[in-house]
């Protein structure tokens, strides 16, 4: 079992965004299911508790239109662009919004913002990382937190992936791990 420390510990949540679910222009298989263990997640004592979002302008250089391998996604205001519904989103402190540029692309939360300083300012030291997707920026922002300096946990249960082809997340998992990332299930997380 692992204690939440309040302050030194982080949950963060990566793009649980109506895209990224069941009926989004992106949909992540199941990428719903990781809604109410994040819920869960929610009810232990966390101070910092931040979302990432995928935040494109309508021409984003990630789009097909404009050479991208993804079709329009996660476009600044618009409803695919909000956090699921059912995200007990009165928890989160601090969103962060990435790739807000037409041409910057950024799986990771930590790409071209400043979380890493502002967890770091916070005295945070351990980072569980949650949400959508597993093999994309989840991956990204879990490997991007090591490197910054964070002990870094992804939440199993709590992320899933795109699995564009077999093997994908697998291979994500692996590429975590060889980072230095750990894994732990939901349920060993307790207050
Ligand atoms: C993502 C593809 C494109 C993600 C974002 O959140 O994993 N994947 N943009
Ligand atoms: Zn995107």
């Amino acid at each position: 079992m692992t204690t939440v420390h309040p302050d030194n510990d982080a949950l963060i949540v990566v793009d649980v965004q109506n895209d990224f679910c069941p009926g989004g222009a992106l949909a992540v298989p199941d990428g719903g299911a990781v809604v109410p263990v994040i819920d869960l997640l929610l009810e232990l004592p966390w101070k910092t508790v931040v979302a990432t979002r995928d935040w494109h302008p309508a021409n984003h250089v990630s789009f097909k239109e404009q050479g991208g391998p993804w079709p329009p996604h996660c476009v600044q205001t618009t409803r695919g662009a909000d956090l699921h519904p059912g995200l007990r989103s009165e928890q989160i402190t601090h969103i962060v919004s990435k790739a807000a540029t037409a041409n910057a692309e950024a799986y990771s939360g930590f790409e071209g913002t400043s979380l890493s300083k502002y967890l770091h300012t916070l005295g945070v030291r351990r980072v569980f990382v949650t949400g959508l997707a597993t093999d994309y920026c989840v991956k990204a922002t879990a490997i991007d937190a090591k490197n910054d300096g964070f002990e870094v946990y992804v939440v199993v249960d709590a992320v899933r992936g795109v699995e564009a082809s077999p093997g994908d997340v697998e291979r994500a998992l692996e590429e975590m791990s060889s980072a230095g990332v750990a894994f732990i299930a939901s349920s060993s997380l307790h207050a």
